[in-house]
């Protein structure tokens, strides 16, 4: 591989490992947003985990392979490690438990041997050049103490560093005691961000028992044992006996090999196959890295499957709830409401006003001002003029104790109540859903209550408001106007014209006449406005006017899915947002 070309696979490799990157990112802050759900902070946490590992690979990608052998005390991982560097005795072996203490570092490249030693604390590591001759340049082999004698707290830490560098993982389990088996369970976290090519499981020490045996059920068991415990991570578990691959194996009389059945060499050629082939490391961590992505993923997606159930149910309660109450709100809003209907009617007489030229017109404008002036409720005269609507009175705070104010005041009572009191169901549904128990609170509904107390307020005001602009504009139409104006208008006429044509003519109309005139006109004014007055009544009474804007609101609040800027109700959201794009 030319020097180009490898400066491009890396480049390819580091975008590739950056997507990755940005991926677990984005899940990590959507996780960060939902403090509520309590296994968000855990996933945040293996996020932040998981990017500082890919940060790791992103930085080694130049580096040589990092072949580590982990496994239980004794399995015989210093006897393979020694097998595969080429037989001498680098790591010692032996039957004192534990042999190994340290991370023994096997490589023939001194100076990155030397660099991944440093990152891994110089004190924890002993590092020995390999001199065989087939064994690749480009490779890192590590021995590592056991997992699991008595001394293996001390050196975890140790070796959880050295699984976070390492970019393949060999992990050796003794064939003759099968027990140790169940050892596989231990190493789950540590293996959980390799898999493919990238995690071998063997069986050392096959020489030891029988081939038959061996091949037809311990090896078949131990992969199904072993792909249940790494949730089917791993692709390849071999039957070794490294021990026969030592310059100087120095059997036993009293135990030789078995059999021959040993697949070493396939070991070899994968680990030297990726260490010699010149893309083989980088694509191992591009593919470390997808790994390190896909397991974070995946957590994330179980953890969200197992609320989903709770998460729908908890969030259609709320819903529920909250509409209920809503409802009820607003019906307590309309029967203490419709108290000040009146005003409503001198409302859309204002605003009728506004519309209406002509006789009739003049006659509707005195008529709207002497029922300002009689009824004193010019406040109401207030709506459509100025930006402080027909609910400015009803704000809380503002306008206390004034009749209007007391509608709105029953109605958040009331939904303040329905909301408390289906509380507990709610937030018990949210519990089982792994939300925070604070939300138990009765705070939570409250908050949500002060809130809905605005939206309240300026959706009944919208809604009145609508209805008396629509009522105005019915009865504010240019036909209805000309309809009910023709009469005056024709009588006025036909007077002008003839007073106009006499006054001519020089042969005057007499007193009489025009006092005549007057009670006709006067009359007809009177009637068209009375006709007017009952059309009125009959499309925008202050009644039908709260009919209509009652309606509207119950549709918006319908519409509205609760006061959703509550944090509560955010969270649960983007918590079914996340589930949702999980699976
Ligand atoms: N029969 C047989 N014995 C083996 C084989 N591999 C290792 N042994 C023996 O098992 C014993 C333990 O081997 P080690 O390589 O020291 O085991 P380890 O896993 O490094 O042990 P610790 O460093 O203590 O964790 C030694 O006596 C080895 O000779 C094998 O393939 N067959
Ligand atoms: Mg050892």
């Amino acid at each position: 591989m030319s020097q180009l070309e490898r400066q491009k696979a890396m480049l390819q490799a580091l975008g590739r490992i950056e997507g990755f990157s940005a991926e677990i990112e984005l899940l990590k802050n959507r996780l960060d947003g939902v403090t509520l759900w309590r296994p968000a902070a855990g996933l945040s946490r293996q996020c932040a985990e998981a990017l500082g590992m890919i940060r790791g690979i992103s930085m080694r990608l130049e580096r040589n392979l990092v072949v580590t052998v982990i496994g239980p005390s004794g399995s015989g991982k210093s006897t393979l490690v020694n097998a595969l560097a080429g037989g001498a005795e680098l790591s010692p072996s032996g039957h004192r438990r534990p042999t190994t203490s340290a991370l023994v570092l096997l490589g023939s490249g001194e100076e990155d041997a030397a660099e991944l030693a440093a990152d891994l604390g110089a004190g924890s590591v002993e590092t020995r050049a390999v001199s065989s001759p087939g064994f690749p340049e480009g490779l890192c082999l590590i021995d590592t103490p056991d997992t699991d004698s008595t001394a293996y707290r001390k050196h975890l830490p140790a070796l959880e560093r050295v699984v976070a560098q390492s970019d393949v993982l060999v992990c050796v389990f003794d064939a003759e005691n099968p027990k140790r088996r169940d050892h596989a369970d231990f190493l789950a976290p540590l293996v959980r961000r390799f898999d493919g090519e990238s995690l071998v499981a063997v069986l050392n020490k096959c020489d030891r028992l029988d081939a038959h045996e061996l091949e037809n059920q311990i090896l078949p068991d131990f992969r199904d044992y072993i792909r249940s415990a790494w949730r089917g991570a791993v692709d390849r578990a071999l039957c070794l006996s490294a021990r026969r691959h030592l310059q100087e194996p120095g059997w036993d009389p009293a135990a030789m090999p078995r059999h021959d059945f040993d697949q070493f060499e396939e070991l070899r050629r994968l680990v030297f196959g990726l260490a010699g082939h010149g893309r083989g490391a980088i694509d191992r961590r591009v593919e470390n890295a997808r790994q390190l992505q896909a397991a974070v993923l995946a957590e994330a997606g179980r953890e969200l499957a197992a609320d989903r159930g709770a998460l729908d149910a908890g969030r259609q309660a709320l819903s529920r709830l909250q509409s209920d109450a809503m409802r009820t709100a607003a019906a307590a809003l309309r029967s203490e409401d419709s108290r000040q209907a009146g005003g409503l009617g001198a409302a859309v007489y204002q605003k009728l006003c506004m519309r209406w030229v002509g006789p009739v017109g003049w006659m509707l404008a005195v008529w709207t001002r002497l029922m300002v002036i009689g009824s004193g409720i010019a406040a109401f005269l207030r709506l459509g003029r100025s930006s402080e609507g027909f609910f400015a009175r009803h704000r809380p705070g503002e306008g206390a104790g004034s009749a209007g104010s007391d509608g709105l005041a029953a109605a958040l009572q009331r939904y303040r109540l329905e909301l408390i009191g289906g509380w507990p169901e709610v937030a018990e549904l949210l519990v089982r859903a792994r939300f925070d128990a604070a939300v138990r609170s009765i705070a939570t509904p409250l908050t949500s209550a002060e809130r809905f107390e605005t939206q309240l307020g300026a959706l009944w005001e919208r809604a009145i408001e609508t209805s008396v602009e629509r009522a105005a504009r019915r009865l504010g139409g240019v036909g209805l106007q000309f309809l009910i104006n023709a009469p005056v208008v024709g009588i006025l006429g036909y007077v002008g014209w003839s007073t106009v044509k006499t006054f001519f003519s020089a042969d005057y109309l007499g007193g009489d006449y025009f006092l005549h005139a007057f009670w006709v006109i006067a009359i007809a004014l009177l009637l068209s406005f009375v006709i007017l007055q009952v059309l009125i009544r009959l499309s925008a009474s202050p009644e039908r006017i709260m009919a209509q804007a009652f309606d509207r609101l119950q549709k918006e609040i319908t519409e509205l899915n609760g006061p959703v800027e509550h944090p509560l109700h955010r969270q649960l959201e983007d918590v079914l947002q996340l589930a949702g794009a999980a699976g």
